[in-house]
């Protein structure tokens, strides 16, 4: 088995930093045959990606809620970029191994997926998260992910994120570029705040993206099985399966505390401002409705 580079660096993939390990294996990705019934997760890290897949995989299994505790979330639904030589550990071996409908987790920038998801017309449900709780989420994610690369001090990180400079590469990019696309293509553009604030709303609507018309009482019953606190006690959903030489919970936990504004205790007033003043010039040529309260 290849050795798990721990604090992996970062190297270029068509102009986007990207874990090494990525980009050694990229070619399965680019060789990837789609079904055009398979459903793409994309979102840019630690933006509601887990939470999401637990949604779709309940909406998928509505008949019997009991099937979605058939493998932990990282196997249910695979990593597509994510492969390594062992294919226990390889996104795109997990996927080929499975019928359609498949299911797949991404974090690459929508230039980067393959065209023939496009040509296959797949559905996308793409997932934003305001940047000031996705640059926390991701700070600590880093602390504890020891296969990402070291996260440094948190002022050391938010320049990092505000320039790019971390696994993924620009968040800006990132819901940018879908935000573009998403009435061109089949893309449903979702907000972490709003499934926050209005669960049971963004529940039904993806439901009816993917077909359903589910009753009232079947999506609470979803609601009700994807809080915060059902999936951080759900062994099937809160990655508890992964080793401890991987992830460190020492350092933070993967469920940390799922909420909109924890920003507010770890931005210092001056990172807030110049963070204010850089979101204003970045955003200024597609203004996305992000909220940063709820
Ligand atoms: S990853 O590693 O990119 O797949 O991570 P991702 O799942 O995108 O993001 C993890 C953050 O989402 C929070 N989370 C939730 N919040 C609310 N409700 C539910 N059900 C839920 N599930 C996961 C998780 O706690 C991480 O956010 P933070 O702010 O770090 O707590």
């Amino acid at each position: 088995m290849e050795k798990l580079e721990t604090r992996c660096p970062l190297v270029d993939l068509n102009g986007i930093p990207m874990l090494k390990q990525v980009v050694t294996h990229f070619h399965r990705v680019e060789t990837f045959q789609p079904f055009p019934e398979d459903l793409l997760i994309s979102t840019y890290p630690k933006a509601g990606t887990t939470w999401t897949q637990e949604i779709v995989d309940l909406i998928l299994h509505h008949d019997d809620f009991e099937k979605c505790k058939r493998a932990p979330i990282h196997v249910r639904v695979p990593f597509l970029e994510m492969n390594s030589a062992d294919p226990a550990f390889s996104g795109t071996c997990l996927l080929e191994k499975m019928d359609p409908p498949r299911v797949i987790k991404t974090h690459l920038p929508l230039q980067l997926i393959p065209q023939s998801f496009w040509d296959a017309g797949c559905k996308v449900i793409y997932v934003a998260r305001n940047p000031k709780d996705n640059a926390v989420s991701y700070f600590h994610f880093d602390r504890m992910n020891l296969v990402q690369p070291d996260p440094g001090s948190w002022s050391q990180y938010l320049d990092k994120f505000m320039n790019g400079e971390v696994s993924w590469g620009s968040w800006y990019d990132h819901v940018k570029g879908y935000w573009k696309e998403r009435d061109k293509k089949k893309i449903l553009y979702l907000f972490f705040e709003d499934m926050k604030e209005d669960p049971g709303h963004e529940v039904k609507q993806i439901a009816k993206f993917l077909g359903y018309n589910l009753s009232q009482r079947m999506i609470e019953e979803i609601v009700q099985r994807t809080t915060f606190e059902s999936m951080r006690d759900n062994p099937m959903a809160n990655y508890s399966d992964v080793p401890e030489n991987i992830f460190n919970r020492q350092a933070s936990e993967f469920m940390r505390k799922g909420e909109v504004g924890d920003w507010e205790n770890h931005f210092s007033p001056e990172q807030n401002a110049t963070f204010d003043e850089h979101y204003k010039k970045m955003m200024a040529d597609l203004p996305i409705p992000f909220r940063f309260v709820i």
